[in-house]
């Protein structure tokens, strides 16, 4: 199939500044300039296992102390990151649509809080936060950014290191519960659990009702956010796709910006 060619800024600015109504939905890309790895592809891996297979109840079950190294090790990258320039111009344009009387909604895949870091106020946060945690009893959530979460991962977590030559962290260190002293577990959206559905109805509102949606960084093969972009496309408004890689394109969308988002989008927003 032959190649779609790259879209124009200048066509590009003339569509968002008249949309009344626009979601921006991101995914790891939007936070690699950051320095905080995506899932798929070559730093999809943490030590030996893919960061997909260790994001599921099954393994938490089997080895939370592995999966707590794990988010250890998440959270301490994402809590010692900062904002980059796709970050910032979101939060910037949100701004001036406010100013302008105009919507402008990020609903984000991403754990790492950088867009509200970066000033984003209208954020929905699909997959869950790193700062928070949710008890596997009495399913309490809690805001908890101690890092490290729990003396026992202090000094864990290295990428570089073997599971086997780390002595392996006995359950009644791990996090606990601040209410009932029972484990607590990421508040992160894993595989075949269920997005909050607060979250998911918000979202799916606005992406009924927008008439931009621009997709930044995201491979678009989780559901039920894989779904979102069609979904606008179907009720025949435009989508604006940002991502380093060009094969990652969907052939439905009506502009496509190749390279770091960290460029592209504030030339496009600019
Ligand atoms: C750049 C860049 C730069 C790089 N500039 N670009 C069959 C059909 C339909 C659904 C299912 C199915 N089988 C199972 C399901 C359900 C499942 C699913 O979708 N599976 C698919 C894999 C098929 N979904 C679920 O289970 C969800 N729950 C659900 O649907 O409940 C109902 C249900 C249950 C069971 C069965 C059916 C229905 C929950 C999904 C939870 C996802 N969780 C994770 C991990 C937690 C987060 C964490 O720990 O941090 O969320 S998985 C992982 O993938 C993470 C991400 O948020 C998510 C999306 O990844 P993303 O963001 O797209 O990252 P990458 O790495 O894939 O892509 C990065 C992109 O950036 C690339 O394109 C690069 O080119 C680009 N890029 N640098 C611009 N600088
Ligand atoms: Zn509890």
């Amino acid at each position: 199939m032959a190649k779609r060619p790259l879209s124009d800024y200048t066509q590009f600015q003339r569509v968002v500044s008249q949309a009344r109504s626009i979601v921006a939905l991101t995914g790891a890309g939007v936070s690699a300039e950051s320095g905080i790895p995506v899932f798929r592809g070559a730093g999809g891996l943490w030590r030996t296992h893919r960061a997909t297979d260790l994001a599921t109840p099954t393994a938490f079950r089997a080895n939370p102390a592995l999966v707590w190294e794990f988010y250890h090790y998440r959270r301490d990258v994402a809590f010692n990151s900062q904002p980059n320039n796709a970050h910032k111009a979101l939060a910037k344009y949100e701004k001036i649509c406010k100013e302008q009387g105009r919507q402008f909604h990020v609903i984000t895949q991403n754990v790492d809080g950088l867009h509200k870091r970066a000033g984003s106020e209208n954020v929905l946060e699909l997959h869950g936060s790193l700062d928070k945690v949710i008890c596997t009893k009495c399913k309490q959530i809690e805001v908890n950014t101690e890092n490290p979460i729990c003396e026992a991962l202090r000094g864990r977590g290295d990428p570089s290191k073997r599971d086997q030559d780390l002595p392996i962290i006995p359950l009644e260190e791990l996090p606990k519960c601040s209410e009932c002293q029972a484990l607590v577990r990421p508040y992160i959206v894993w595989f075949g659990e269920n997005l909050d559905p607060d979250v998911l109805d918000r979202s799916r509102q606005l992406i009924e009702s927008c008439d931009l949606c621009l997709v930044i960084g995201t491979s678009s093969v989780v559901y039920p956010a894989a779904m979102f972009a069609p979904t606008v496309v179907e009720r025949g408004k435009p989508v604006a796709e940002f991502n380093l890689n060009e094969d990652a394109f969907d052939d439905a969308f009506s502009f496509y910006f190749s390279g770091p988002c960290g460029v592209t989008l504030p030339k496009a927003l600019g």
